[in-house]
């Protein structure tokens, strides 16, 4: 039987699937010209429930609010090789017209206490329902793989210790995050010679008849 929630997420749902097939368009728009892609991979989700409820109470949103105060029921990630990937993304972001920014938050140049680096857009973004057009918001999280590794390995301890680290795993955290700060670097000074062996890889699957 279809329940209040079932009904209430349907738009973020689809939302997603939409977005999902999108953001990985663009990435396929590169590679058809051969040019790098600042878009390594792309993932979605809608917040489960229990995560809504358990956010909702933390950050006093009253249930009747969600779909205003609560902006990442729809969630969508975008992965990338380098940092320099991400303000190319978010530029190209900004210039659709398919959605509107309402909200930039800039944890690379301000990373989290946490150790925290991504950066996010909240859009709003139209759904086409049997009911008419329904304004959703929802959170674009873009991020390098290395950014990627550290904040999935820190989701996963904080639901272990439901957010309380003990000091010693905070400090580790913290200079786990240095070390992958240190390795987006590293990466990007050597971004030139990583581009052109990819290229010639894929020259390569391509003239074998694997691309
Ligand atoms: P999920 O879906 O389990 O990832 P707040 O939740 O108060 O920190 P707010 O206002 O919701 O912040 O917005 P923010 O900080 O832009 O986005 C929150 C989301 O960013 C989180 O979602 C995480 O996905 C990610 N995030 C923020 N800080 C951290 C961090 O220190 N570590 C990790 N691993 N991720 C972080 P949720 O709600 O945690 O849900």
């Amino acid at each position: 039987m279809i329940n209040h929630w079932d009904l209430f997420l349907a738009p973020y749902k689809q939302a997603v699937e939409e977005l999902k097939v999108k953001l990985r368009g663009i990435r396929a728009q590169f590679e058809m010209i051969e040019a790098h892609s600042p878009i390594e991979f792309v993932t979605g989700r809608v917040k489960p429930v229990a995560s809504i409820l358990d956010k909702a109470q933390k950050k006093n949103i009253p249930l009747d609010r969600l779909e205003e105060e609560m902006q990442d029921i729809a969630g969508l990630r975008i992965m990338c090789q380098f940092v320099d990937d991400i303000k190319t993304v978010v530029e190209l972001l900004r210039q659709r017209n398919d959605f509107t920014i309402v909200e930039e938050r800039d944890y690379i140049t301000q990373k989290k206490e946490s150790g925290y680096r991504s950066y996010h857009l909240v859009i709003r973004y139209p759904v086409q329902t049997i009911r008419g057009e329904k304004n959703i918001l929802a959170e674009i999280q873009i991020r390098t793989l290395a950014m990627n590794f550290w904040a999935t390995i820190e989701h996963s301890l904080n639901y272990k210790y439901s957010g309380r680290f003990p000091e010693d795993i905070k400090v580790r955290l913290q200079r786990a995050a240095e070390a992958a700060y240190r390795l987006d670097e590293e990466m990007s000074k050597i971004r030139f010679e990583i581009q052109e062996a990819q290229a010639a890889f894929s020259r390569k699957q391509e003239a074998k008849g694997e691309g």
